[in-house]
């Protein structure tokens, strides 16, 4: 008999079909967003789980759902799912990595090149019928080439992202949990290692790959935005909660730094309606790894990782390694 699973959102019909051939599959085309009891009462009776990270896998799912045994995530982050809980448990847990390195890094680039060069707001006054004539300092920002590009987080985003700036001549520094490295650093345009107040003093453009986590709850804050020079600005294609969306909206008030750009928020999809008031900010809706490509990759990526687990294989992307498997 063919194990039962469910998708948790809408995926490509290709990969529902080749999922079919293994399993019996229930998924949710329609797209709805459940609420956390919903979620439990399809996953009932399921020995494995497409999610996304707008779900929020916890241990209450866990313990609800016994017959479940693997749980696999389409995105690189997981900090919608408790692995640690998913581990007492006995639930293999898997991400999609590598898949979406360089499609997240062009984004990168695409929000760092936005907010340098004031695009939506210049778009923006254009359709609202304001150009008469042009001026010298209409919509002036500053230069991205020659400009000193500091990553936070240098894991293989950072590093494409990092590696992307050599077309710009530019300088790159970087902070992570450790060092790269020195072929990876090479590799990365020559990035150079330095504190994280070293490189928001140094830096013209911030950009955050970073992983979120407990520990870097609020990495960039208001002390650290105060460190950052007032031409500077700050791209976040990492999670929300990296930044501390608060501070972030004063500092772009009071003209801390120029500008930010922003992929995600905290509480998205609900963000802080201050944002919206700003014209140094451009936002988006958490589309980093929005090419078809991309998320056909991602999908497919999931898709293996499930019918590893559940053939009593190991799933390439296993997050919980130590796990004793439910039987
Ligand atoms: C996902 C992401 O598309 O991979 C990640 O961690 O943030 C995005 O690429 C999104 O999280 C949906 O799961």
């Amino acid at each position: 008999m063919k194990s039962r699973i469910f998708v948790a959102r809408a995926t490509f019909p290709e990969v529902l079909e080749r999922l079919s051939q293994h399993f019996e599959v229930e998924s949710n085309q329609e797209d709805r967003i459940f609420s956390a009891d919903e979620l439990i009462a399809r996953v009932a009776g399921k020995e494995g789980l497409i999610a996304t990270s707008s779900e929020a896998i916890t241990a209450g799912l866990f313990k609800a759902n016994p017959t479940l045994k693997a749980v696999c995530n389409t995105a690189v982050g997981y900090n919608n799912i408790d692995v640690e809980a998913a581990t007492s448990a006995g639930i293999m847990v898997s991400n999609t990595p590598d898949v979406l390195n360089e499609t997240t890094a062009d984004f990168a680039w695409t929000l760092l090149m936005a907010t340098a060069r004031r695009v939506t707001e210049a778009e923006q006054w254009l359709r609202a019928g304001h150009w008469k004539k042009w001026t010298y300092d209409g919509f002036v920002g500053p230069d991205i080439h020659g400009a000193t590009l500091g990553v936070i987080g240098m894991g293989r985003i950072g590093q494409a992202v990092a590696r992307r700036s050599l077309g710009f001549d530019m300088k790159v520094i970087y902070h992570n949990r450790s060092r790269l490295a020195p072929e990876l650093e090479q590799r990365a345009n020559h990035a150079q290692y330095v504190s994280k107040e070293e490189l928001l003093r140094q830096a013209d453009h911030v950009v955050l790959v970073l992983p979120y986590s407990k520990q870097s709850h609020h990495t960039i804050g208001a002390a650290e935005l105060a460190l950052m020079k007032p031409q500077a600005t700050l791209v976040n294609i990492a999670r929300g909660g990296i930044v501390d969306d608060v501070a972030l909206i004063a500092a772009l008030r009071a003209g801390t730094i120029a500008a930010a750009g922003l992929d995600v928020f905290e509480n998205e999809p609900a963000l802080h309606p201050d944002f919206l008031q700003l014209k140094n900010v451009v936002l988006t809706p958490h589309i980093g790894s929005a090419s078809v490509p991309t998320r056909l990759a991602m999908a497919h990526c999931a898709a293996s990782n499930l019918i590893a687990a559940l053939s009593g294989e190991t799933p390439s992307n296993l997050l919980n390694p130590g796990v004793s498997k439910r039987g």
